[in-house]
C-alpha cells in the first residue's frame, strides 16, 4: 500500500485530497494529531481513530495526542480536577491499546492553553466569529441543547491547538468536521496556514444499525467490557446476511455494524481473520481482506452466527491490554 492509501484507508473524509496527497509525497516527521476530551475509559470511538493514528506512525508521521482538558471543561464535562485525572488514565490506556509511548507526544491542553499569547489569539477569533457560526460548528459535540458561550469558543480554541501543536494534518471522527471547516475560514485571519484532515467513519447503532453508535445512549463497545460482555453486545449487534441492509421500516437508512467492526476495527490491526467452525459446518475460514469476509457474508457462506463469534473474539483481543490496564488503575 503507498503511503497515501495508508493515510486514507477506511477514512470517510479527506479535507482536501490534493493537501493530503501533497503531506503522503514525504511523511516523515510530519506531524499528525487527534484530540479528546478526557474521560475515564476509552471506547470504540477512541479507538476508530487511534487505528487511524497507528495508520499514520507506520506511514512515518509523529504522533500528538492531546488531551483537552480545557475543552471537556468548557463542555461542562465536570469540575477541572475530575476532567484532569482521567486524562492520565485515558493516556495509560492509548498506549496499552497500541500507540508506541516512545513515538507519540501526549499533550495536556492546559499545559499551553493558559499562556497569554494562546488566549489573546482565542479573543482575536471570537472577534472574527459571530455566535452563529461557533454554534454551528459545535452542532455535533456539544453537550446539552441550550449552548453556553463556553461551548461557542470551544471550536476557536480547537482551530487554534492545530497552529500551537506545529501539525500538518488534523485527524478527527466526522463529527469534528465543522469544527475544521472553521478552522480553515478562520487561521487564515491571524495570517495562520490552513492544515488539510481525514476524518473517519462514525459507525451505526450496534443493536439496529440505524443512526449513530454513541457512548452516551445506546448500546458501545468500551475498554473495560470483559469477554463476556463483549460477547453479550456483539452477540445482540444487528447483522443480517447482507454488507447492504435494506432500509427499516420507516425509510431510515440502515448499516451492518458488526461488518463495520469488522471493517473498521479488526482488519486494520490484525494480518487476517480466521473465523472457526466445526468441521460439520464446513470447518474454519480464513479472509486476508474486509471485502473477501464482507463477500462471503453477502453469498451465504458465512453464516452472521459465525461472524459474530469470530468478531468476539477478535475485539476481545485489542480490548485486552487497555482492561488490564485499568484494573490496574483502579487497584
Ligand atoms: N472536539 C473533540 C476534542 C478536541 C479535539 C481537538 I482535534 C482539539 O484540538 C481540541 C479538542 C471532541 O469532541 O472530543
Amino acid at each position: 500500500m503507498d503511503d497515501y492509501d495508508l493515510i486514507t484507508r477506511n477514512a470517510a473524509e479527506v479535507v482536501t485530497e490534493d493537501e493530503v496527497r501533497a503531506l503522503a509525497e514525504d511523511p516523515d516527521g510530519k506531524r499528525a494529531y487527534v484530540g479528546y476530551e478526557p474521560s475515564g475509559v476509552l471506547h470504540i470511538g477512541h479507538m476508530l481513530t487511534a487505528n487511524k493514528l497507528i495508520d499514520l506512525q507506520e506511514a512515518g508521521f509523529e504522533i500528538v495526542i492531546l488531551l483537552a482538558d480545557v475543552h471537556a471543561y468548557l463542555n461542562d464535562k465536570g469540575t477541572f480536577e475530575e476532567i484532569r485525572e482521567t486524562a492520565d488514565r485515558m493516556r495509560e490506556q492509548f498506549v496499552a491499546y497500541g500507540l508506541d509511548e516512545d513515538d507519540t507526544e501526549f499533550v495536556l491542553g492546559s499545559d499551553y492553553q493558559l499562556d497569554e499569547e494562546y488566549v489573546l489569539d482565542t479573543h482575536a477569533l471570537e472577534l472574527e466569529t459571530t455566535l452563529s457560526r461557533a454554534e454551528r460548528a459545535m452542532s455535533e459535540i456539544q453537550r446539552g441543547s441550550n449552548p453556553k458561550v463556553s461551548q461557542a469558543v470551544y471550536p476557536l480554541m480547537q482551530a487554534l491547538d492545530i497552529e500551537y501543536l506545529d501539525l500538518d494534518l488534523a485527524v478527527g471522527g466526522l463529527d469534528q468536521r465543522k469544527v475544521h471547516m472553521l478552522a480553515r475560514e478562520v487561521l487564515p485571519t491571524l495570517d495562520y496556514e490552513v492544515r488539510p484532515a481525514v476524518h473517519t467513519p462514525i459507525l451505526a447503532d450496534l443493536t439496529s444499525g440505524v443512526g449513530k453508535m454513541s457512548s452516551s445512549d445506546g448500546v458501545t463497545i468500551s475498554m473495560e467490557d470483559t469477554e463476556a460482555d463483549l460477547r453479550e453486545k456483539v452477540n445482540k449487534a444487528f447483522c443480517p446476511p447482507t454488507a447492504d441492509p435494506e432500509p427499516d421500516a420507516e425509510g431510515n437508512e440502515r448499516e451492518n455494524p458488526v461488518l463495520q467492526i469488522f471493517k473498521y476495527h479488526v482488519f486494520p490491526r490484525f494480518e487476517s481473520v480466521v473465523v472457526e467452525r466445526p468441521e460439520e459446518y464446513g470447518g474454519d475460514l480464513e479472509y486476508d481482506d474486509y471485502d473477501s469476509l464482507a463477500d462471503d457474508v453477502d453469498s451465504g457462506e458465512l453464516h452472521p452466527a459465525d461472524a459474530k463469534g469470530a468478531l468476539a473474539d477478535y475485539l476481545d483481543e485489542l480490548v485486552a491490554p487497555g482492561r488490564e490496564k485499568i484494573a490496574e488503575q483502579r487497584s
